[in-house]
């Protein structure tokens, strides 16, 4: 096996990331805390029709992933894909007028909150099936090795997906074709109800990459820097034609399974912890500690993205919903 890479907080002090890069993924966590939140009101409101699963808490995993990678390359993401999709580049209006079912929407109103997809930013789709993105991730990662384009692929899925055949078969071919792709288990430590140590007997989800042949490492999910270090290092090890990664990001779903959740099964203590260790203001004190950010400019961005997503939920509720014949067009036959 491959040895684990140095170690983050090491490689962290010895090579600053530049303060563009740095302020990017505060704007993105952000804009989809902000996104999630007021997307969470509307569906309680029965403003938003349909059904939510919230990336509230998980923002660091999708903008330090998110950040490491090309226009060009690609993702799959999840049921619950919010995050990744905003962190890959799209608009919160589009997203937004998705989820309103309007035909604004990047999907014309027809997917909805769990099927985004906009191939000019190489986001082969969201997937309600669990597992369902990890062989499509596959093919594109084939796509991009026979076609030399350079471009890598990230598949996003859980902890959950992760005991799912798909993911197995997948991770398999992957490694006898030497594919560019990067494996992202978002362990966010349940699968609906149940907890991750009820389904697998073993402590991470990335020792799972060892059964395969490539490196499994797991990063604090709740540190976008430490993510995008690691998700860096996965990229420039696919591009150059060194395979793929597994990267589990440790992190955690505030709102439980979909929004509405009682969450019975989780101990309040756990919970209460968890949202201690909140990703934003723990990665706001380290902008601001290390100058790259000072308070006003930070509340200044608030206020940015404040606007932007009232600007996104009034672009959806003044957007017309499709025809009924529009029910009849965009079938692949
Ligand atoms: C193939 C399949 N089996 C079951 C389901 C029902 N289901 C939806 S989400 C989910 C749990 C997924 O857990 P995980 O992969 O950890 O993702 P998370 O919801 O925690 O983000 C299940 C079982 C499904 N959508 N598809
Ligand atoms: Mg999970």
């Amino acid at each position: 096996m491959p040895e684990a890479p140095p170690l983050v907080a090491a490689e962290r002090a010895a090579h600053p990331l530049p303060a563009d890069l740095l302020k990017g993924l505060h704007r993105t966590m952000l804009r989809i805390r902000r996104f999630e939140e007021r997307a969470v009101e509307l569906f309680l409101t029965q403003e938003l029709p349909g059904f939510l699963h919230s990336y509230l808490g998980q923002e660091a995993s999708a903008a330090g992933v998110c950040a490491a990678l090309r226009r060009d390359d690609y993702i799959t993401s999840t049921h619950r894909g919010h995050g990744h999709v905003i962190a890959k580049g799209l608009q919160l209006d589009r997203m937004m007028a998705e989820l309103y079912g309007r035909t604004t929407g990047y999907c014309k109103g027809k997917g909805g909150s769990m099927h985004i997809a906009d191939f000019s930013r190489g986001i082969l789709g969201a997937n309600g099936i669990v597992g369902g993105g990890i062989p499509i991730a596959v093919g594109a990662a084939l796509s991009a090795k026979m076609r030399r384009s350079g471009q890598v692929v990230a598949t996003f899925f859980g902890d959950g997906a992760s005991s799912q055949g798909a993911f197995h078969e997948a991770a398999n071919l992957a490694s006898c074709w030497t594919l560019p792709i990067l494996f992202v288990c978002e362990n966010n430590q349940y699968a609906v109800s149940t907890h991750c140590g009820a389904q697998m007997r073993i402590p991470d989800v990335a020792l799972r990459g060892a059964s395969y042949g490539f490196p499994g490492i797991k990063v604090d999910g709740n540190d976008p820097v430490a993510v995008y270090l690691v998700t860096s290092d996965a990229v420039e090890r696919a591009r150059a034609g060194g395979g793929p990664t597994l990267i589990e990001t440790k992190t955690y779903k505030w709102l439980g399974h979909y929004v509405g959740d009682p969450g019975a099964y989780r101990p309040k203590e756990e919970v209460a912890g968890w949202k201690a260790n909140d990703p934003l203001p723990r990665y706001e004190r380290y902008l601001i500690e290390r100058g790259v950010m000072g308070e006003a400019e930070i509340e200044a961005v608030r206020g940015e993205v404040h606007a932007e997503v009232e600007a996104a939920v009034e672009f959806a509720r003044s957007s017309p919903l499709p025809r009924p014949e529009d029910a009849l067009e965009d079938f692949y036959a």
